[in-house]
C-alpha cells in the first residue's frame, strides 16, 4: 500500500502525484496543512517522524519510507517499471535526470522571488518595493530559461525519447511560473505545444486542476499576462 504526504500547494509533492497517476499506481493521499501566511507551520507530526528535513513529499511503501521527490520517482520507476519515466540508455537516462534536475534546482530559484505574489501583501512598503524588484529580475531570468528549453526541446515531443521523469519536473516548475504571473509562451511555439500536450492528458490535468482549487481557496488572486 502506497502512501504519499502531500501539500495543496506543494510542486515537489505534485510532481510526484503526477509520476504516481502516469504509472496507474493506486495510494492514500493524506495531506499536510498549509497557508500562505503560516506556510507548513505547524509542520504535519507524521511527516517530521518520517522525514529528518520535515518537508513534503514523503512517501511509504509497504513499510519503505522515502522522501525527496527525485529519490521518490526513481523508487517507482524501478519497483513499478511500466510505463518508465526514464529512459532506456546510460547517455538518455542522464539527459533526463539533468533537465530533471535543471528543474528543481534552477527553474526553482527563478520561482522564488514571485511566491510572495499568492501570500499576504507585506505591510512595509520598503519590503513591497524590494519584493516587486526582485520579481522583475526572476522574470527576465525565466523568459531566458523558456528560451533555452525552447532551443533544448527542438520541436520534439518531449524532453526525453518518450515522457520522462524531466517532463514532469519541467511541467511543474513552468505551471508554477504561470500560476504566479511569470512571463508566458507567447515566441516558443515549441515548448507551447509541449506544455498545452501535456496538460491534456490526465495525470497532469488533475494536478493542475488541484492546484488550480487550492489556489481559488488560498492564494492571493495573481494577474496573469
Ligand atoms: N528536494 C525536495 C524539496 C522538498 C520541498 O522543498 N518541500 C517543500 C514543499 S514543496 C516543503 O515541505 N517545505 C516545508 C519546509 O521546508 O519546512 C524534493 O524534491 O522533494
Amino acid at each position: 500500500m502506497i502512501t504519499l504526504y502531500s501539500g495543496p500547494l506543494s510542486l515537489f509533492s505534485r510532481k510526484v502525484e503526477i509520476a504516481l497517476r502516469e504509472k496507474g499506481l493506486a495510494f492514500e493521499r493524506i495531506m499536510v496543512p498549509f497557508d500562505q501566511a503560516a506556510g507548513y507551520e505547524p509542520q504535519h507530526p507524521e511527516v517530521l517522524a518520517l522525514n529528518p528535513k520535515g518537508q513534503v513529499p514523503v512517501l511509504t511503501d509497504d513499510g519503505l519510507v522515502l522522501y525527496d521527490s527525485t529519490v521518490i520517482v526513481e523508487y517507482l520507476d524501478e519497483a513499478y517499471p511500466q510505463p518508465p519515466l526514464y529512459p532506456q540508455t546510460p547517455a538518455e537516462r542522464a539527459r533526463c535526470r539533468l533537465d530533471e534536475l535543471f528543474a528543481d534546482e534552477i527553474l526553482l530559484q527563478a520561482l522564488k522571488p514571485l511566491m510572495h505574489r499568492t501570500g499576504p501583501v507585506a505591510a512595509d512598503p520598503v519590503r513591497r518595493a524590494a519584493r516587486g524588484a526582485d520579481a522583475l529580475i526572476a522574470e527576465q531570468a525565466l523568459a531566458g530559461h523558456h528560451a533555452r528549453l525552447e532551443e533544448r526541446l527542438a520541436g520534439r515531443e518531449f524532453f526525453g525519447p518518450m515522457l520522462c521523469a524531466a517532463d514532469i519536473a519541467l511541467f511543474m516548475g513552468l505551471l508554477f511560473g504561470r500560476r504566479l504571473g511569470g512571463p508566458s509562451f507567447v515566441g516558443h511555439p515549441g515548448l507551447s505545444g509541449w506544455f498545452s500536450r501535456l496538460t491534456e492528458r490526465p495525470a497532469f490535468a488533475q494536478v493542475a486542476a488541484e492546484i488550480a482549487e487550492a489556489d481559488r481557496r488560498l492564494s492571493v488572486p495573481v494577474a496573469l499576462p
